[in-house]
């Protein structure tokens, strides 16, 4: 159900969570327009994941239940895992700089994937749709 090629459609509350992740103006007023795409490939418990924004373009494997290292988009490194319960994925990072969790949910529903953010306390969610 994860499978396929995603690209952003709607944020919300996304720049007030980027503020509580201390990103600056200029940066947040970027990433609002990020044209974020990704592709998810799924084969058991593996995952690729292929990246695409005006910031980067990366792909990244991983298997659920198993750390791994990532680096958001502005260079903020992160460590931590996926797993499912249910139909939803579920994160848990922790953010290597201050050691406080940021966590993160994908389901689809219907035609849409939505990825849910939480840190410390702010939450946002950005929605997907197939291209
Ligand atoms: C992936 O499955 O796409 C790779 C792993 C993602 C892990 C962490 C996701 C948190 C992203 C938060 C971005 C917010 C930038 C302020």
């Amino acid at each position: 159900t994860f499978d396929g090629n995603w690209k952003i459609d709607s944020n919300d509350n996304y720049e007030k969570f980027m503020e509580q992740m201390g990103i600056n103006m200029v940066k947040r007023k970027l990433a609002a327009h990020d044209n974020l795409k990704i592709t998810i490939e799924r084969t058991g418990d593996k995952f690729k994941i292929k990246e695409n924004s005006k910031f980067r373009t990366l792909e990244l494997d991983f298997t659920l239940g198993v750390t791994f290292d990532y680096s958001l988009a502005d260079g903020t490194e992160v460590s931590g895992s996926w797993t499912i319960e249910g139909d939803m994925m579920k994160g848990l990072f922790t953010r290597k700089d201050n050691g406080k969790i940021l966590t993160t949910t994908r389901i689809v529903q219907g035609d849409e994937l939505i990825q849910t953010y939480n840190y410390e306390g702010v939450d946002a969610k950005r929605i997907f749709k197939k291209f």
